[in-house]
């Protein structure tokens, strides 16, 4: 139960009104947890509960309003469903009577976002709906004939959902830069934006990936850092640093020391470092009167000097010398006019899943908005990208090429 919802599958139910899906996302669950009534459209918002589903693992499931909803109301229902897609590594159809236009339209659009699904026959207790199975079936989707009351219909659900979830290569943080007995030094400043008692995520994944690399990681603030290297008997194997402290740690890291930020290690395990980079081509082509978008995927409290609202936008006018509005977007959920943008600048989506990050990545490339995030950026206005990259040369080799084009 301490799986960050970051790193759950997310498994979403979803159908037409009435169909049955909260009916059976309690009974997978196997505990009341969202309202079932005859009534159509008792479902409003997205019910959200993680379970463990073998083998699997840590899952996240969560019921949906029916996407046939009806008038201003129902609209409303069906885009924050709709919105809650973006987050699906599977989906339950559910239909209990007919298949139709919306089964379809669904249909269409899991296979363009390439999500896999299971269709659910459901209220099979109520007699068997033998034309909707032959019609599923002739489809060649996968599915399952089940019914609330039948413990065995759900467990068969819970299995053919499982065997369709991918299991997918997700890079490390860190753990294949390091070998045993390694010395890895991680900077990390305690400042107000560090949370109360705990570390960031990132942070702390890192001395895990450390540890399990049988490496040895030394955690440093950034003043004490000069102090831990001239103590340490060895040369450290790579220094991390937070990237807001960059500039105030690059003077004291040797040159022949290996350096990168904690954003960037992210920038490829959350998201797709190359992809990331590639934005920055957009950075020397911002006009005056543009409109950039700051994507923050967590809400935590504004801070007196915000990275998204305060230092970005200073850094990057400082930068580019250009009068540019920033827009701040905050929250799980995809910002909707995303096509006005000329850049987007994300963070480094910590607490959202590697699959939401590439899908944000993904659609931002299909509406040819340049994106980059929080590390990518910040180091590279402050001039130390190349640096940054060096542990990873292809990225690196990428960087320098988009720099020499733009010096031609
Ligand atoms: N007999 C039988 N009835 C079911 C089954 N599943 C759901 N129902 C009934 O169908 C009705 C709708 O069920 P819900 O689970 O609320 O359906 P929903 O798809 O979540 O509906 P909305 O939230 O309104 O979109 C309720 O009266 C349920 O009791 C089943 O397997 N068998
Ligand atoms: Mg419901």
């Amino acid at each position: 139960m301490k799986t960050p919802e970051s790193y759950r599958k997310h498994l979403i139910f979803l159908g037409r009104r009435n169909a049955g899906k909260s009916s059976l996302f309690n009974a997978f669950i196997g505990a009341r947890i969202a309202i079932v009534s005859d009534q159509p459209g008792t479902t409003t918002d997205p019910v959200y509960k993680s379970m463990e589903l073998a083998p699997i693992g840590p899952v996240m499931l969560v019921d949906t309003a029916g996407l046939d909803d009806e008038g201003y109301l129902g609209a409303l229902r069906a885009s924050k469903t709709n919105s809650v897609l973006y987050k699906a590594d599977a989906v339950c159809l559910v239909v209990d009577s007919e298949w139709t236009n919306f089964e379809d339209d669904i249909v269409k659009e899991l296979k363009d976002k390439e999500i896999p699904f299971v269709v659910a026959i459901t209220k099979a207790d109520l007699g068997k709906n033998q034309e909707l199975i032959d019609f599923v079936k002739s489809k060649g989707f996968t599915y399952c004939v089940v019914s609330k009351y039948d413990k065995e219909s759900i467990d068969t659900l819970r299995l053919t959902i499982a065997s369709v979830i991918k299991a997918e290569y997700e890079p490390p943080l860190i753990e294949d830069l390091v070998d045993g007995g390694d010395i890895v030094v991680l900077v990390v400043p305690i400042d107000l934006g560090a949370p109360k008692g705990r570390l960031i995520v990132p942070q702390v994944e890192a001395i895990r990936e450390c540890l399990d690399a049988e490496a040895i990681p030394v955690i440093t603030k950034e003043r004490e850092l000069r102090w831990t290297l001239e103590n340490l008997r060895r040369k450290p194997k790579m220094i991390v640093t937070d990237s807001q402290a960059v500039m105030r740690v690059v003077a004291d890291i040797p040159k022949d020391v290996p350096m990168t930020t904690f954003s960037i290690l992210e920038a490829r395990h959350k998201g797709d470092l190359f992809e990331l980079i590639k934005g920055l081509k957009a950075i020397m082509d911002l006009k005056d009167g543009d409109d950039v978008l700051i994507g923050e995927a967590c809400t935590h409290r504004t801070l007196a000097d915000d990275i998204a609202r305060v230092k970005i936008p200073r850094w990057l006018t400082n930068f580019t010398g250009k009068d540019v509005n920033f827009f701040v977007h905050s929250g799980r959920e995809y910002p909707e006019d995303v096509e006005k943008y000329k850049l987007i600048i994300h963070c480094g989506g910590c607490v959202i899943t590697r699959k939401m990050m590439l899908r944000r990545i993904e659609k931002a490339r299909e509406l040819g908005i340049p994106i980059v995030n929080y590390g990518v950026l910040i180091s590279y206005l402050h001039g130390i990208l190349d640096r940054a990259l060096e542990p990873f040369p292809e990225a690196k080799a990428l960087y320098e090429e988009i720099e020499n084009a733009q010096r031609v």
